[in-house]
């Protein structure tokens, strides 16, 4: 394996060709994962395929990019003093600040001598007679590990839509996932933006304020909120500071991972001023605060529709032109079924003169020219594409790389009709394998910050167990899997989510097994129930001990079964 040159690459791990721990990306799962286990005492190695950390917020660099869960809460809570000391500048944070976050508390927690950048990993094969991880980097270097853990994030697999033309376009083309470090200029440029979800609107409002023109060709509308985005006053940062462990407390037995108050009641039920009255503090408040005003907005389709109609008459309000408007307001889903957006002023941005809006729902884009773009009705000329298009969410970052496990069955079979794990934490037949914020935990339904926390905590107090019970391989017994997809698809089935057509469902990727994928029950009732697998001995996990040969991929009960 080769020593990396990179300053911030102290290349010592990777020399090693044989760790306890391997860890599949340095954004923040991954650094939290790799200070935890340290400090546990195991030998441990990040891949990185960016040539710096912070993973989510090191690639998504597109122009007004920010993270629109505030700041004091989007932030590690594991360090009193790193949470007392780092100061946001605002209520929510630039791309640039959060990035400079996750560089600070690398080099805080000196992790940087254990990660190795622009090292991206390519296979992952599990070696049945030494019981460990044969991981292979796209470079060709092999290191074997005991445990091999992933942080590869949900949102880190762009995708790009398969217009026709594409290597024909004579100009500049960028996807918001992938943005260049060199700074891009819209200045006196036509631009088109293609995508209306998160990165769409937020580089919309940024983009709109440089460009000549800006066209914004949107297939489908999304709902979004005023963030009311500002300077953070420091008295209000001081203020929640002296109470933030209660305040991380509840954020951990929340529904989201951000502690919200909601009033308990029914918003179809309550008379018709008291609802305006609410929704209108929500909306002053800003945010996800929104949706989550009533507790029933998310699962009754006449209460989540009196918040739909709501959001309509504020962008009517908004939008000077009224058929602009119309075009604007989402038709096909319920508010909060796809992601919400979170914006400061987004639709104020359509009645600027340089900005317009297109539909391409009914006149479809049918292929990228040398010029520009060509939809059914219309040519476009432009000097620079932006494609805001999104992920394939969830399953798609692990999915890239070639995961094998028991008899050589890889993840990518297992996998074919959706995902299937344990608590979104491991999958049978795939010892060893942790997944931090995998699919089947509440994963993107939460503030992640909280989520990665709680499952890496959990998966390092397991480990530890092992080590202390002399146990070789833990992996999850099929029947508890079984159990836990239908929980998932139970609890997403008394929810709204199904109804869209979303990421959270695999349905913006063509051909991707439709399935809605994270736990919808809350982060504090996921919590609960892995505390409760935990204290009952890891019920529904298998565990082996050192020395025996693990059980074969049939589902026959092993050594140290616990359970279901
Ligand atoms: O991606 P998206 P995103 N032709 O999938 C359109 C997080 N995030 O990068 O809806 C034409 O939401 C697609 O249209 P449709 C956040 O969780 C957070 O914006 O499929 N259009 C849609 O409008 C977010 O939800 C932050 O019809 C095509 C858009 O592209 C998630 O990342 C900021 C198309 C994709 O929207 C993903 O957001 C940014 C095609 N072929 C992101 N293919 C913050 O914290 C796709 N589209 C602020």
């Amino acid at each position: 394996m080769q020593a990396k040159t990179s300053k911030r690459n102290g290349g010592a791990s990777a020399r090693r060709t044989s760790v306890d721990a391997v860890v599949i990306g340095a954004g923040f799962a991954g650094l939290y994962m790799l200070h935890r286990l340290r400090k546990l005492g195991l030998s441990v190695v990040v891949f990185e395929r960016g040539d710096g950390v912070g993973g989510t917020w090191y690639w998504n660099r597109y122009p007004g990019a920010r993270c629109d869960t505030e700041s004091m809460t989007y932030s590690y809570s594991f360090s009193g003093d790193l949470e007392q000391e780092w100061e946001w500048s605002e209520r929510y944070a630039l791309q640039s600040e959060i990035l400079a976050y996750a560089n600070h508390v690398a080099e805080r927690f000196d992790l940087l001598r254990d990660i190795e950048l622009n090292t991206a990993v390519r296979s992952v094969v599990f070696d049945e007679l030494e019981q460990t991880w044969q991981v292979t980097t796209e470079g060709g270097e092999k290191v074997s590990a005991r445990f091999c853990i992933s942080a590869v994030g949900c949102l880190s697999a762009a995708t790009m839509p398969d217009y026709p033309g594409l290597k024909d376009y004579t100009g500049e083309w960028y996807h918001t996932g992938r943005w260049p470090h060199e700074p891009v200029s819209f200045a006196g440029k036509r631009i088109g933006i293609i995508g209306t979800g998160s990165s769409g609107v937020q580089s919309t409002i940024a983009i709109a304020k440089e460009a000549a023109h800006l066209h914004v060709f949107q297939r489908t509308p999304n709902y979004s909120i005023p963030a009311w985005n500002g300077p953070l006053a420091r008295e209000d940062a001081a203020k929640l500071k002296e109470n933030y462990a209660a305040w991380r407390e509840a954020a951990r037995y929340s529904q989201i991972g951000i502690p919200f108050e909601s009033n308990g009641k029914s918003a179809k039920s309550v008379p018709v001023e008291e609802r305006e009255r609410e929704f209108e503090a929500a909306w002053a408040e800003g945010g996800f605060n929104f949706v989550m005003s009533y507790p029933d907005l998310l699962m009754d389709i006449e209460s989540n529709r009196t918040a739909a109609d709501f959001v309509e008459r504020k962008i009517r309000a908004t939008v000077n032109d009224p058929a602009v408007a119309d075009l604007l307001i989402p038709k096909d889903h319920p508010i909060g079924t796809k992601r919400l957006c979170v914006d400061t002023g987004y639709y104020e941005t359509f009645n600027r003169d340089n900005v317009t809006l297109v539909d391409i729902r009914n006149a479809p884009i049918e292929t990228i020219t040398a010029e520009g773009l060509r939809t059914r009705d219309a040519s476009y000329a432009l000097d620079v594409i932006v494609f805001a298009t999104g992920f394939d969410a969830i399953t798609g970052p692990l999915l890239k790389i070639d995961i094998r496990g028991r008899g050589g069955e890889r993840l990518v079979d297992k996998w074919a009709e959706g995902p299937r794990t344990y608590l979104g934490l491991a999958t049978a037949g795939f010892p060893n394998l942790f997944m931090i914020t995998g699919p089947g935990s509440p994963c993107v339904l939460s503030n992640m910050l909280t989520s990665i926390e709680q499952h890496v905590d959990w998966m390092v107090t397991c480990i530890e167990r092992m080590r202390d019970e002399g146990s070789a391989t833990i992996e999850p017994n099929v029947q508890a899997e079984d159990d836990w997809v239908k929980t998932v698809h139970e609890v997403g089935h008394t929810t709204l989510y199904p109804m869209a057509n979303s990421w959270y469902t695999g349905a913006n990727i063509p051909g991707k097994v439709r399935m809605f994928t994270p736990y919808a029950g809350g982060v504090g009732t996921y919590r609960q129930i892995c505390d409760a697998v935990a204290e009952k001995n890891y019920e529904g996990f298998t565990f082996t001990p050192t020395g025996a040969r693990s059980r074969v991929s049939d589902d026959r009960p092993a050594v140290q079964t616990q359970g279901r």
